[in-house]
């Protein structure tokens, strides 16, 4: 990875190299933490701006909530905190990757009293699934292992344990020689991928999964909001591998991924084999509003400059 100068660790800037912790971190062995990845992106004329930081940042919240984790900082600090780093940093566009986690203190499952830990950590990344992938869209595999249940872990929290179920996904759709793995939920509907919400496109109805056993993606919000907006319909609906299969388009949404074409799955191939115009255009408007270029989503971005 990019290596930046800095990373910002409970209120403070510390160089990259500092950004320590001790082995016996909770949440190292325990997987006790919650993350958020978010976006910047170069809006041209020397200008920034962290794409929908509000909704991130009361995600972070939310999923510290559900872990139970008492958050010492405030909405705002973390913000702040935020677009500090990034200016730092000196970076016009990136990735930022806040993480809260149970430090160091006692051992056990129970966290007690150890301290609860913010860091926040910013670099440059380009696309996820490889260069080509936002245009010649990429092959995956339904993975043989299922989304985790809402009674095993909770998947609107976007913790740290959580991403043991899409390491194992992932590491199986690689080894097979896939891109990403698609995970079914328990009840063998289509759920998400390791680290990005699916769409499909069926007759020009756009499609997703309901919010049961996904994260409440913040790109999947955007699409469907852009979507609507440009007069398509799209359904929150449960579907199973074979609609998949038989979709003329299908595509993830992540803040990393951005909006990325599925072009295989399983060895089918998805529509036309590459990215459709649904696809195109979704991509088209995302980029747009991410860049500043949507007068009607403004709010959607923090800007920064340094
Ligand atoms: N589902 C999962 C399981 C997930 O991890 C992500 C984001 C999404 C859906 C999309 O959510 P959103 O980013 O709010 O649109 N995955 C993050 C982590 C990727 C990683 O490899 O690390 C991301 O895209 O930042």
């Amino acid at each position: 990875m990019q290596k930046a100068d800095f990373i910002w660790m409970d209120g403070k800037l510390v160089p990259w190299a500092d950004a320590n912790v001790h082995v016996l971190t909770h949440g190292l062995h325990y997987g006790t933490g919650v993350f958020e990845g978010i976006r910047a992106y170069d809006c041209g004329n020397g200008t920034s701006a962290v794409f929908r930081l509000h909704d991130h940042v009361r995600r972070l919240f939310n999923s510290a909530k559900i872990l139970g984790l008492k958050m010492p900082l405030t909405e705002a600090e973390v913000e702040k905190g935020i677009v500090d780093t990034l200016v730092a940093n000196r970076l016009p566009a990136g990735y930022i990757r806040p993480l809260t986690f149970v430090g160091d203190g006692e051992m056990g499952v129970f966290p007690g009293r150890n301290p609860v830990r913010t860091i926040i950590a910013t670099w440059p990344w380009g696309t996820y699934l490889g260069p080509e992938a936002l245009d010649a869209g990429i092959r995956v595999r339904i993975s043989s292992f299922a989304r985790i249940h809402a009674n095993t872990l909770m998947s609107k929290a976007k913790a740290a344990g959580n991403y043991v179920n899409s390491v194992l996904a992932k590491n199986e759709a690689i080894q097979d020689g896939y891109d990403e793995a698609i995970m079914l939920d328990t009840n063998g509907f289509v759920s998400e991928g390791s680290g990005e919400n699916l769409f499909i496109v069926r007759h020009g109805i756009i499609k997703t999964t309901p919010l049961t056993s996904v994260l409440d993606g913040i790109t999947r919000d955007s699409v469907i909001t852009l979507a609507r907006e440009a007069g398509y319909e799209v359904q929150e609906q449960l579907f199973t591998r074979d609609e998949l299969y038989c979709a003329d388009e299908a595509f993830f949404s992540g803040t990393a991924a951005e909006i990325t074409p599925i072009r295989e799955c399983d060895g089918r191939v998805i529509g036309a084999g590459k990215a459709g115009p649904v696809a195109k255009k979704l991509q088209e408007l995302f980029f747009n509003a991410a860049k500043g270029n949507n007068p009607a989503h403004k709010d959607w971005l923090t800007a920064y400059s340094f």
